[in-house]
């Protein structure tokens, strides 16, 4: 795992531009950064994609096509705090379907608060939490031969440029049979004014958890990089829907990491690239999908759409 690092952040601090990988935002104090994100009210994702699972439950439900007699199995990639995904299974619930949960995490720590509080609010929900590898879990529940349907939501598959993601979707689809589903959350491009400042919140809690970076570099590399001398920034281009995050050096500076035993030169103003935080309308989704085994079926989105809910079908 160290080494992993180490070699990404080598690799990435020696292209020109500069990156680093965002799946390094996610250690304890990111994760906990990125729950105050979500309750930003900037941050409208969360709050948009909780209106669909909130008001639109009925929706969702007959896009999967179920019979409340037959079993199925409701896989969640990343389960979070299961906020929305809670209203869906109040409502599975209720009306009888016969299901059990998967929520898949790589965090044990997670999941074990999620299956408390579902235990307390859904007791007759089965939860079955599986900590790991999103594919490694997927693989080993399709001996199961039950009918899945898949949430990936948050708009976290815009984390990855659309040739991972198609990759990643058919990855997916690899581990499916005909006829199971996928719900896939995205946020949808819209104007600058409302894109921009969910990136770049008024307490600063966005540009923490970017500069959480270079923080965990320090901390777990021996870097020397000075968090008072680097600045989050991020940008938003309207015309292809792509919000990215960078850290800009503010002033003309070398970083020595130990671990790596290299020095890296930033000049003035130089930006590392960290984030990219894609939004969709329906012809990226169909380019996207094309890619794959899945056709889509329905969309489905918030009272201002803002955030759809694509439901594909494997094929
Ligand atoms: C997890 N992911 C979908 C978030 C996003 O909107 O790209 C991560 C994030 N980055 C900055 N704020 C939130």
């Amino acid at each position: 795992m160290i080494e992993t690092f180490k070699k990404e952040v080598k690799q990435g601090l020696e292209n020109h531009p500069k990156t680093l990988p965002s799946k390094y935002f996610y250690n304890k104090i990111g994760d906990a950064l990125f729950v105050e994100i979500m309750n930003l009210p900037e941050y409208y994702l969360t709050r948009s994609e909780l209106d669909i699972f909130q008001n639109k439950t009925q929706d969702l439900i007959s896009a999967f096509q179920l019979k409340p007699e037959s079993y199925f199995e409701l896989i969640e990639l990343g389960a979070g705090d299961g906020l929305k995904t809670k209203k869906l299974l109040n409502a599975l619930d209720a009306q009888k379907f016969s299901f059990d949960y998967f929520p898949i995490d790589i965090s044990a720590n997670a999941l074990s608060l999620l299956k408390e509080d579902l235990s307390e609010v859904l007791p007759n929900v089965s939860v079955k939490t599986q900590q790991g590898d999103y594919f490694e879990v997927l693989a080993s529940l399709k001996e199961s031969n039950k009918p899945k349907v898949i949430l990936f939501l948050g708009s976290n598959i815009g984390n990855m440029n659309d040739e991972k993601a198609a990759q990643f979707i058919y990855n997916l689809g690899a581990n499916l049979k005909p006829g199971d589903k996928l719900l896939l959350g995205v946020d949808l491009i819209k104007s600058k004014d409302i894109v921009l400042p969910a990136y770049n919140d008024n307490q600063g809690i966005t540009a923490k958890f970017n500069l959480n970076l270079l923080e965990r570099i320090n901390n777990e590399l021996g870097g020397d990089f000075n968090l008072n001398q680097f600045k989050h920034q991020p940008e938003y281009n309207e015309d292809d829907g792509i919000a990215k995050s960078f850290i800009v050096s503010t002033t003309q500076q070398t970083v020595h990491i130990k671990s790596i035993g290299a020095s890296y030169h930033f000049e003035a103003g130089e930006k590392i690239h960290t984030e990219i935080s894609r939004k969709y309308n329906d012809a990226l989704i169909e380019q996207i999908i094309a890619e794959t085994d899945f056709k889509l079926d329905t969309k489905i989105m918030d009272s201002k759409a803002y955030f759809a809910d694509y439901i594909l079908t494997r094929h």
